[in-house]
């Protein structure tokens, strides 16, 4: 993963992973906190992926599958906004199965993936370019929440943000507007954004998605220790640590943490990180939305609501947004 660009067949790979000296501090600074927090992001190595992966097939989490059947039965009006021929970016794509859903019928003239989980990425572009000869894909390894600056090379015509699973309910709704905005900025004036959300419901409902029995998002959520053992050279031990999954109706947010069973001391770099029994690390939140509220917010992104589809229950919705 060490290489820049590369190209195999139709498949090209632009790597912009952030620098480990980055990621370090932005780690340290998190855990370093009175409410100790790190950045969602740091979930998605392989391991993360693939368990991401498991969590989209289990019972209790509905939206991949809901966003599945909502992009099904409305494949031909989605892509009737969209525009056949458009370039389709997929920001946060995991493993492109959405965006195979629309292909056949949008016919992009270019097909961009982009995720934070190098190896994942590059294993999804390469499978999708075999099962797609004919399309062009120019996968990016990138973090979304920085500069875009890969888009001046991609070709000319009506550009497509496809941001699908709600990942934009793992922003802070500030961070949302902010992600949006960018978004808009490379829309040029004719492009659109197709926005995946998950709706506000029961408490129960919400949270059995995140507290499955089958303990897969508990493997997910513990599994980011991992990580900041990899990249801090700390002493993490999983075993410490439970997963923990509320939801918080006023803030309209999961809210996950892994919380220290003991009082405790990790070592970091020669330095320490304390635990008191039952502290924390805040390690996501999942917001939800109301229509009301995902339209605000795209307005305040100054991006105009031009289509939503819902399912029959009304779990998840799929927004098209445009430039106005
Ligand atoms: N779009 C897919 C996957 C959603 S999971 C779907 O709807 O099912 C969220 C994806 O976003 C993961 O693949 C993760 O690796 C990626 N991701 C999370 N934070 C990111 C960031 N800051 N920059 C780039 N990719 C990110
Ligand atoms: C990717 N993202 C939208 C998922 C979510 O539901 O917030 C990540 C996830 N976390 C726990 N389960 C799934």
């Amino acid at each position: 993963m060490e290489q820049r660009q590369s190209k195999t067949g139709n498949v090209s790979f632009h790597n912009e992973h952030p620098e480990a000296g980055d990621s370090r501090s932005e780690l340290l600074a998190g855990l370093q906190r009175a409410q100790k927090a790190i950045n969602p992001k740091y979930f998605y190595d392989q391991q993360g992926s693939q368990l991401f992966d498991q969590i989209t097939r289990l019972p209790e989490y509905y939206p991949t599958r809901t966003e599945f059947e909502i992009l099904q039965k409305y494949r031909a009006q989605i892509s009737a906004h969209c525009e056949t021929g458009c370039v389709f970016i997929e920001p946060g794509s995991g493993n492109c199965e959405k965006a195979r859903l629309l292909l056949d019928s949008l016919q992009p003239s270019a097909f961009v993936p982009i995720d934070i989980s190098a190896e994942y990425l590059h294993a999804a572009a390469q499978e999708l370019g075999r099962e797609y000869p004919w399309l062009t894909i120019h996968a990016v390894c990138a973090d979304f929440n920085r500069s875009w600056s890969f888009v001046d090379a991609l070709p000319e015509g009506k550009r497509v943000v496809f941001y699908p699973g709600s990942t934009i309910g793992n922003l802070e709704p500030q961070d949302a507007i902010d992600f949006l905005r960018r978004v808009r900025s490379v829309l040029g004036e004719n492009g659109g954004a197709l926005v995946g959300v998950d709706l506000h419901k029961s408490s129960e409902r919400l949270s059995a998605a995140y507290n499955d029995t089958a303990g897969v998002t508990a493997a997910f959520n513990l599994n980011v220790l991992e990580r900041i053992n990899d990249l801090l050279d700390t002493e993490f031990d999983a075993a410490q640590f439970r997963h923990h999954a509320f939801y918080d109706r006023e803030k309209q947010r999961i809210e996950m943490h892994l919380v220290s069973d003991r009082a405790q001391t990790v070592r970091c770099n020669g330095s320490t990180i304390s635990f008191e029994a039952g502290e924390s690390i805040h390690t996501e939140n999942s917001y939800k939305y109301t229509l009301q509220g995902f339209a605000e917010l795209a307005q305040s992104a100054d991006l105009v609501l031009e289509r939503s589809w819902l399912d029959d229950e009304k779990l998840f919705s799929v927004h098209y947004l445009s430039a106005g």
